[in-house]
């Protein structure tokens, strides 16, 4: 049995943060599916066995289940030493764009792309706008963030850039739009984090793709 396992489903930004982490510290890991497009997270039996907040990604080790994609990384970087933020100064400022980027970055661009992509029926096009909008504001933040350094915190990658990657490698079809060409920091630095040991696209990363109508 592996020393981890991870629910999640090849569609999830927020669940590929965890499964990066996961392949990139080089852990013991195994995926275990979630068929959230079936309803799975919101059945009772997901909320009372697996996650009371309904959600994937949710982290089993040992008798642990963690959830929230941030608690996790913080997790794995704390049991690996790995991608680890050294010292007060730089925990704090990876927990701030961890945040950011939860709530405004990949907070906005999972609702957009399940809106465009697989949502019945498909967003409206005036909540499409709207999200366009936010996204366009928070990505050029991240953008300026990344013009000058290598990784959001400096030169050395860690659990904040993990996380940034959520949404960011899925194809702009996907999007109707490119975030590597609108934002060209965001699409250097994408390339920067592809070079690192253990990178692995989220398609080929975790279960469930391409989706069964
Ligand atoms: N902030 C959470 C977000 C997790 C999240 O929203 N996951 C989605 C899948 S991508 C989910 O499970 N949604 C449940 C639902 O809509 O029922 C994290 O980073 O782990």
């Amino acid at each position: 049995m592996a020393e981890y396992e991870l629910y999640c489903f090849a569609q999830s930004g927020n669940a590929y943060r965890a499964a990066l982490m996961l392949n990139l510290i080089g852990a013991d890991w195994k995926p275990v599916y979630v068929d959230f497009f079936k309803g799975q997270t919101r059945t009772p039996k997901y909320r009372r066995e697996i996650n009371e907040m309904g959600e994937a990604p949710v982290l089993a080790h040992g008798d642990r289940k963690l959830t929230q994609s941030g608690v996790i990384l913080t997790y794995l970087a704390k049991r690996s030493g790995k991608y680890l933020p050294q010292g007060e100064e730089e925990e704090l400022e990876a927990l701030r764009w961890i945040i950011f980027d939860n709530q405004k970055v990949n907070g906005f661009l999972g609702p957009y792309r399940f809106l465009k992509n697989f949502a019945k029926p498909a967003g409206d096009p005036a909540v499409m706008a709207f999200l366009k909008d936010r996204i366009d504001g928070s990505l050029s933040i991240i953008n300026k963030r990344l013009e000058g350094r290598k990784f959001l915190l400096g030169d050395r990658p860690t659990i904040a850039d993990v996380s940034l990657a959520g949404y960011l490698y899925y194809p702009p079809e996907e999007f109707g739009f490119d975030i590597g060409k609108d934002h060209p920091a965001i699409g250097a630095w994408r390339e920067r984090v592809k070079t690192l040991p253990g990178w692995k696209h989220p398609y080929e990363l975790m279960p469930g793709h391409p989706k069964a109508d």
